[in-house]
């Protein structure tokens, strides 16, 4: 069956399908009757585990190569026509050479499989900010995941209607072997070729490889911001609602954040979830800056998630969720470490083997995930099908530090905000391959997302300012810091609610703050600490700026400033220096 009025896009098809060799093709409307014909098949294949149906409905379970799951950075390129314009902070490969090594491998890939084209859209339909795509793919799993994903099917090739415009993605499993994985971005030609994984973020082309490395690419070019942050609404119990968008890397709690419930000392203060890991950003008529979420669902990262963490994310997963690499128990519902309650006897953990309780080896992946509809979430934002999207009033750059970055800082103004955000250390986690727990420096938490030279892309950060007429605040948080036991000084979680305040306060003008050498901190007694275990000098501790801690920061940061040296835009060097005299 074709379905694609589209001429340009039947055009493409056609030559994808002369490359691949597909036995049948198969054009995806996003349509009921389709998923569960494809859910049925993906059983059949042994691709999908039916959970048990009485306690999570809808939910299937995928387990994925063991060699296959997380991103392999590693194996992702920037595909520009000049090596300069991917920048340091990628690996480049021209564009020639990628589409003939890409090329070989995808020549007959998919004989004696079928064809899957999905047209999907990134934002609400109708949306000005809204980009289309289309994926093509010979998997099931990566059908099913985009459909929760992205608005998917007849909505969006209606959308495209005869437009040229839209993403070709192209994706083969090819045969899983790591030694034939590649995940190639062509900006110029609005393309990206992904082959031999399997896992999310390779395979699940709206998402880091549209949303945020070609869609970044696009928003330097367009003028507007493609950003690896969650937009969350708070609402004051006056019923004043802002909005923030907030960055923080991989697996460093956005979803938590983003789907937050305020503790019981805020009584009346209402969180509610736009999106909870892309933002894509633009000035509005108004002069503020208007942030959508592209996405459809969450693909979040299952361990530590619970009751405590984030129990709104627990509710998104009770249906029609697809669970990739996390242990089931013995009656079929899911388990991943950090889940509430008494860890089971036995389980079956992440590869299908048995698995007894003391263990050494985790049960669930450390990345497994969670791919849920955005609409089982019981805070989803009223606005997040408006096409006008939301207005930013605060941003906020957070990473993963033990130590030196306080609990929450604030910018002096636009171009030190983007001092602080360019500069934002972390540590790494498991959302990628490679050692995990080191400090890297994460531009924006954007590090392994941005589409072309960050030096550039720094740049445009910078010259936004002149066109946002009434630009959001820009602050700094860090949830992670340790004390000499290497315990978490913060409680995290719902209880950041008291820093938000703070952030919203400051944002809408409602207070004041002490200024120190990096940017402005809560004064005494301004953030609520009343019902917390925190005492007067731990909370001194955590929003204390130590000048030794920070001298060295800045040597750390060296890094940074020569790696970016040829792009490294002066404005940033000169706040470098300003920041330097202030200490
Ligand atoms: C993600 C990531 O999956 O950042 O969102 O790795
Ligand atoms: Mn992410």
């Amino acid at each position: 069956m074709s379905n694609a009025r589209n001429a340009h896009v039947e055009k493409w098809v056609k030559e994808v399908a002369e490359m691949t060799q597909p036995d049948a093709i198969e054009w995806c409307d996003g349509s009921e009757e389709e998923r569960e014909r494809l859910t049925q098949l993906a059983v059949d294949q042994g691709v999908l585990t039916p959970l048990n149906q009485e306690k999570r409905p809808g939910c299937y379970l995928h387990r994925s190569d063991p060699r296959d799951v997380a991103r392999v950075e590693h194996l992702t390129f920037i595909c520009t026509r000049e090596e300069r314009d991917a920048g340091p902070t990628n690996n480049w490969m021209a564009p020639k050479e990628a589409y003939d090594k890409l090329g070989g491998l995808f020549s007959g890939c998919m004989k004696g499989r079928t064809m899957y084209v999905v047209p999907y859209a990134m934002g609400p339909i109708g949306s000005p900010m809204t980009k289309i795509g289309i994926e093509i793919t010979d998997s099931v799993y990566v059908v099913l995941n985009m459909r929760i994903m992205a608005r998917m099917g007849a909505q969006a090739l209606e959308m495209l209607g005869d437009s040229d415009d839209f993403n070709r993605g192209l994706h083969s499993t090819l045969d899983l072997d790591p030694e034939k994985r590649f995940i190639c971005h062509f900006p110029e030609d609005n393309t990206i070729w992904s082959c031999g994984s399997g896992y999310g973020g390779n395979v699940l082309l709206g998402k880091k490889c549209l949303a945020l490395r070609i869609g970044s690419y696009l928003g330097k070019t367009e003028g507007w911001f493609a950003e690896h942050m969650l937009i969350l609404g708070v609402e004051s119990p006056e019923g004043e609602k802002s909005y923030v968008a907030a960055a923080f890397p991989s697996a460093c709690g956005k979803t938590n954040f983003a789907m937050m419930i305020p503790p019981d000392e805020f009584k009346g203060w209402k969180i509610t979830t736009v999106g909870d890991d892309i933002a894509w950003m633009r000035v509005g008529d108004d002069g503020r800056l208007w942030a959508i979420n592209p996405e459809n669902g969450y693909f979040g990262v299952a361990p530590g998630t619970s009751n405590k963490s984030n129990p709104n994310a627990l509710k998104c997963v009770e249906k029609n969720t697809l669970f990739t690499n996390v242990a089931t128990t013995p009656d079929g519902d899911v388990w991943w470490e950090g889940m509430d309650g008494d860890v089971p006897e036995e389980l079956t953990d992440w590869r299908g083997n048995p698995w007894k309780k003391g263990s050494k080896e985790k049960a669930a992946h450390p990345n497994s995930r969670f791919t849920a509809p955005m609409q089982n979430n019981p805070v989803l934002d009223d606005a997040v099908d408006d096409p006008r999207g939301v207005p930013i009033s605060a941003i906020i750059f957070g990473g993963r530090r033990s130590t030196t970055v306080p609990l929450v800082l604030e910018s002096f103004n636009w171009a030190h905000g983007v001092y602080l955000g360019a500069t934002m250390g972390s540590e790494t986690t498991a959302a990628a391959t490679g050692k995990v727990g080191v400090v890297r420096r994460d531009p924006m938490a954007m590090l392994p997302f941005c589409g072309y030279n960050v030096g550039d892309y720094f740049a445009h950060w910078l010259s936004m300012q002149s066109k946002i007429a009434r630009p959001p605040r820009i602050f700094q948080v860090n949830w992670f810091r340790q004390d000499a036991d290497g315990k978490f000084m913060w409680p995290g979680f719902g209880e950041n609610m008291r820093v938000l305040k703070w952030i919203i306060d400051r944002a809408e003008g409602r207070v004041g703050a002490r200024e120190t050498p990096l940017g402005w901190v809560p004064d005494e007694g301004q953030i609520d600490t009343q019902g917390l275990d925190l005492s007067p000098e731990a909370m001194r501790q955590l929003t204390e700026i130590d000048p030794a801690a920070w001298k060295a920061e800045f040597e750390l940061q060296d890094e940074l400033f020569d790696k970016v040296a040829d792009s490294m835009p002066a404005a940033l060097k000169l706040q470098r220096e300003l920041f330097l005299s202030r200490l």
